[in-house]
């Protein structure tokens, strides 16, 4: 969301400057017709959340299983896009599926990478300035938050994810869960932070237990990243 809005005022102050420049590009997760998605770089070292969350773990996860997301999703545009140009829309069905499910899990991966930081240096604590403030207006309290959060990516049923939304009529932040990337998606509501409970994330250091380690994410949540994918929205 960042790159988009930094990509957005870098436009918008282009435009300016060239009124005959007939339109604006704005960047985005949906790359412009014929561009591919592209596998993001980790903002830090795969050993970086360790001991939280071990090297190897983020080496296959950020490597095979996201750029697997990123795959998917361009050869589901791919299709779509053939589609469009042949008027055989028989397999619609199966690619837009696709489409959203290779598409959450892209959108997903690269917000949670983003909002993580090592211990101690960017990650753990807890939130101050605006998202302090909407916690409290929609939880009552940071303890409450917290307590509700970690219950809801506890109990995603099979693979998923707990997220942390804005929603955009109500201006405030609720909780919710994700079955695989896509489903039990809340209209209206933006994810802001989020963790990713599908086994590839914990299994390697706490095989079944998902508890221990949803309880040491926190120590890596990068709050300030957080405020920052709020800010965009408000
Ligand atoms: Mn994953």
């Amino acid at each position: 969301m960042q790159d988009r809005r930094s990509f957005l005022t870098t436009s918008l102050a282009a435009g300016v400057a060239a009124v005959a420049s007939s339109r604006i590009a704005i960047g985005s997760v949906t790359p412009p017709p014929g561009n591919k998605h592209e596998l993001p770089t980790l903002p830090y070292d795969y050993a970086a959340l360790e001991p939280h969350i071990d090297a190897q773990t983020m080496k296959l996860h950020h490597d095979k299983h996201h750029l697997a997301y990123v795959n998917g999703l361009n050869k589901a545009e791919e299709m779509l896009a053939l589609a469009r140009s042949s008027g055989d829309y028989a397999l619609i069905q199966h690619w837009t599926k696709q489409a959203t499910f290779h598409g959450g899990g892209h959108w997903l991966h690269s917000m949670f990478w983003k909002t993580m930081a090592p211990a101690g240096n960017g990650g753990g604590g807890e939130p101050d300035g605006k998202v302090k403030e909407l916690i409290r207006d929609s939880f009552g309290t940071y303890a409450t938050f917290r307590k509700q959060f970690t219950a809801a990516a506890l109990s995603v049923e099979g693979s998923g994810w707990g997220l942390l939304h804005y929603h955009m009529e109500d201006e405030r932040l609720v909780i919710g869960q994700a079955e695989n990337q896509q489903k039990l998606t809340t209209w209206g509501a933006i994810p802001v932070l989020g963790i990713d409970v599908w086994e590839h994330a914990y299994y390697l250091k706490y095989q079944n237990n998902r508890q221990d380690y949803i309880e040491a994410w926190w120590n890596v949540v990068n709050w300030k990243q957080v405020e920052m994918n709020l800010l965009y929205l408000l």
